[in-house]
């Protein structure tokens, strides 16, 4: 999840709330939250980032999930830029893992495709899911994904405080 226009921890909180009240759903764990340098699009103010793992019942799919999260974020006030695909918005819910699925369809890949290049993923992902594997071919767990990351990128990322 992530947040950078209007108040950045109450967006987040009221993701956490929609997605705690999904159908057939459990919001099973949430990661700290971090204040972060934009990627990406450098004009643009510092986002909250936040990790949260879903438990879904079987009548999930990844693509009733992404309908599932775009409805949130246009309720809470998403306006989507097409000529700023990496800017500002109030809210962000990108779909990481979705269990050990692999996916490449036009809407959705699953692992999401930029998750290595991101510390801002990375380390939050990693304080819930550290060992588990990215089945994305290339090998190795959230954690060595993080540990290959350059340290100045991951020093950079930093709890929230408000
Ligand atoms: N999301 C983006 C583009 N850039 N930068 C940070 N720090 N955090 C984000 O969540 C983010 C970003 C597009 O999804
Ligand atoms: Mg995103
Ligand atoms: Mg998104």
């Amino acid at each position: 999840m992530g947040s950078n226009l209007g108040d950045r921890s109450a967006c987040l909180q009221a993701a956490r709330e929609r997605l705690a009240a999904l159908p057939d759903a459990l919001l099973a764990a949430a990661s700290p939250i971090y204040e972060t340098e934009p990627w990406g699009d450098p004009d643009q103010p510092a986002y909250h980032n936040q990790v949260v793992a879903l438990t879904l019942g079987p009548t999930w799919t990844p693509h009733r999930l992404l309908a599932a999260l775009w409805a949130i974020e246009a309720d809470q006030g998403r306006i989507r830029h097409p000529k700023r695909p990496y800017g500002p918005r109030t809210l962000d819910l990108d779909i990481l893992l979705f269990g050990a699925l692999r996916l490449d369809t036009p809407e959705l890949t699953i692992p999401h495709p930029r998750l290595r290049q991101r510390a801002f993923v990375l380390l939050p992902l990693a304080d819930l899911a550290g060992d588990v594997p990215i089945p994305d071919g290339q090998g190795g767990s959230v954690a060595q994904a993080l540990a290959k990351m350059p340290s100045k990128e991951v020093g950079k990322i930093v709890r929230a405080t408000e």
